[in-house]
């Protein structure tokens, strides 16, 4: 059941599907209380209760004892002390031996989340507005809680099937040539890639909606060509544009009255990549519309993907901090103090002042203008829904490929995300899969993370251990930072294990678009740890390394250097599947317990539930080209099953039980 509570004059938020009358009862569970920071929720915590929730958060699967924030920022690298990411998923269940509970703050401005930071056993949340809706869900289980939380914010975004494809990116040395290069390498490698990212150096000056003329000389030509090689380019979008006459899109802009003011009508200005930069009040409709129609010319060229970037907003300075930080870096050397010299040094944190620079960053919603903080957390989702306003405007029937880096609940249906700046880091990998059942929690299926980390530098051994896992998570990118080692992955010496992990990813497509359909149709988790689904089993609870994914298989990766193996605890009998590639499959019949698996650095191994079974299919160089009729179904069967299978086009909207059938498997 859920129950709506409603604190103070909340802004809209988008968010929910489902209109819930407020309760006039206080609510259970929770002491409310104003406080000086912010309006309080507190609950006493039982010793048995875990904490799962947050979507795009630091630390473990299970959130209790540490203290979270929501408050979008950019802000890598994103290590164990930090509390905010670029993005608000402000959704969490308690699940304990006496209760289980969702409770949903929705709130667009800061919001702490206290989960036994302070005092163990006790969570306090705190709302720094005080105006907030907060639904409370009461169910059996968690599983049963989130579903009904998915079906309160409504379906998760699906994107296009290509998009499972794999897909390379890097920012900062992107061309044609490259571009053909890396295709070029990759045939005769026999690596299957479907699409490539486009970074803000494939811009004219880090210009949205612009070409690099040196580096993308003929864009129409060069699109089309790929297109009809199959290969999908995907656009940056970012969030914020240049304030500059000269540019059209800027122009049109404040024609039609499109970016953030302050109360004054004074223009909000603060620096981005391109320069001094005006921020789209996407909040307004007409914003959003002005957003829709920059993207019609790349529709038009066949372009039918993009990432959306910056969102949170990130800014790195406005006017008045860019002048504050040049005077302090020139401030003479007479009596300079160690407290000059450390605000020297933390010059970075001087250029951006939210209440003197921010003054003007506000947003019109309902004709009431809301300052940035009060609403922060709904910028990036905004934009979001904008760029799906623009693929409807151009093709209501089609899907099309959106993933975005900041975002709140509600954006998920409308848009994927990728977990943003993390680093060549082994703790990344582990992170990576710490973060999928919170972000599926929050509504987020089609989410990853960067493979082989963004920032610093990969090896071959971590690269080929996160593509061991990264083959199993819907957005599959290998992407990485200007001036770190290069990740292509036919620059490895180990490019040739490379190849063969990305072909499992295409023989397992089937599988995971049918698993991804089914979770987003029925609101489901794909993917969960084992305390959702074995409640009862007291190891489950513990396990934070190893993965459900969908009704059949648990994912259980190398996440350590120079490890030869790892420990695998079975909560029930499962059949091992331990591979290098698509034709070296050995199958071994695991009971109920724990075991340690042997695993080469270019070996990987799942796990299918005993009497269960899942398609598996010939490899294909792209996701179009993976062949039905090559499926054969793998399990340890001792009675008949029959696999709910799940396809259809991959592209219209139109999605139907239909497309569902049941492939009968014997023993
Ligand atoms: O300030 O567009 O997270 O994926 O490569 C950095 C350049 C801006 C941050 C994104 C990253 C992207 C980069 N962007």
């Amino acid at each position: 059941m859920i129950r709506r509570y409603v604190y103070g004059q909340p802004w809209p938020s988008f968010s929910c599907v489902q209109e819930i009358c407020p309760e006039a009862e206080p609510m259970p569970y929770f002491h409310v209380q104003q406080a000086e920071k912010g309006l309080t929720f507190t609950t006493k915590l039982e010793k048995d209760e875990a904490i799962y929730g947050l979507g795009e958060n630091v630390r473990g699967i299970n959130k209790r004892g540490f203290v979270y924030r929501s408050y979008a920022v950019d802000d890598a690298p994103e290590t164990e002390s930090k509390s905010a990411l670029y993005a608000s998923h402000n959704f969490l269940v308690i699940k304990g031996g006496k209760r289980c509970f969702g409770v949903f703050f929705d709130d667009p401005s800061l919001f702490e989340f206290d989960l036994g930071f302070t005092d163990p056993e006790e969570a306090t949340m705190t709302s720094r507005y005080g105006k907030l809706n907060v639904y409370l869900i009461e169910n059996r289980s968690v599983i049963a809680v989130a579903k009904e939380f998915r079906q309160l914010t409504g379906r998760s975004y699906i994107p296009p099937k290509w998009a499972f494809g794999y897909i390379q990116s890097r920012f900062g040395d992107c061309s044609e040539e490259e571009i053909n290069r890396t295709l070029d390498e990759y045939r005769k490698l026999g690596l299957p890639i479907d699409s490539f990212c486009l970074d803000i150096d494939c811009l004219d000056e880090y210009q949205n909606f612009t070409w690099n003329p040196v580096t993308f000389p003929n864009p129409e030509q060069f699109v089309r060509e790929k297109q009809e090689e199959g290969i999908h380019l995907i656009p940056i979008v970012d969030a914020a544009i240049r304030k500059d006459d000269a540019n059209e899109d800027y122009r049109r802009g404040k024609e039609k009255d499109v970016f953030c003011k302050g109360p004054g009508g004074e223009e909000f200005a603060a620096y981005v990549w391109p320069g001094l930069c005006a921020f789209p009040d996407y909040f307004q409709e007409k914003t959003r519309k002005w957003l829709g129609d920059r993207l019609q010319r790349y529709l038009r060229m066949g372009i039918s993907g993009f990432w959306s970037d910056m969102n949170e907003p990130s800014v790195f300075a406005g006017q008045g901090g860019f002048r504050r930080a040049a005077e302090l870096a020139s401030a003479t050397d007479e009596n300079y103090s160690f407290l000059g010299f450390g605000r020297m040094m933390g010059i970075g944190q001087l250029l951006y002042d939210e209440k003197s620079d921010g003054k003007n960053f506000c947003h019109r919603i309902d004709d009431e203008l809301a300052e940035n903080p009060e609403v922060h957390n709904l910028y990036g989702g905004m934009m979001a829904f904008g760029m799906d306003e623009g693929f409807r405007m151009y093709n209501p029937d089609e899907r099309f490929l959106l993933f975005s880096r900041s975002s709140c609940i509600g954006s998920h249906r409308v848009s994927g995300v990728w977990l943003g700046d993390n680093h060549s880091w082994w703790s990344h990998l582990l992170m990576n899969l710490k973060m999928m059942p919170s972000m599926n929690l929050c509504g987020y299926l089609f989410a990853g993370a960067d493979i082989g980390g963004f920032n610093g530098d990969t090896t071959d051994e971590l690269m080929l251990r996160w593509l061991e896992l990264g083959i199993f998570f819907p957005l599959m990118r290998n992407h990485s930072c200007w001036g770190t080692r290069k990740q292509e992955l036919y620059r490895f010496r180990y490019s040739e294990k490379m190849a063969k992990i990305v072909q499992i990813r295409y023989s397992l497509i089937p599988y995971l678009y049918s698993e991804f359909m089914k979770a987003a149709l029925r609101d489901e988790c794909m993917y969960r740890p084992l305390a959702f689904d074995y409640p009862d089993d007291p190891r489950a609870a513990g396990i934070e390394d190893q993965l459900l994914l969908g009704q059949e298989c648990m994912i259980a990766p190398v996440y350590e250097q120079n490890a030869k193996g790892r420990m695998v605890y079975l909560p029930e009998d499962m059949l091992m599947i331990r591979m290098s590639s698509p034709d070296s499959m050995e199958e071994i019949c695991l009971a109920r317990g724990d075991h340690y698996i042997a695993l080469e650095t270019e070996q990987l191994a799942f796990f299918i539930r005993k009497n269960r079974a899942i398609p598996f299919a010939a490899p294909a160089d792209k996701v179009k080209n993976i062949e039905e009729s090559s499926i054969r179904m793998i399990g340890w069967l001792q009675e008949e099953y029959g696999y709910e299978y799940y396809n259809d086009d991959g592209i219209s909207r139109q999605i139907s039980q239909d497309n569902l059938k049941i492939i009968p498997c014997k023993p």
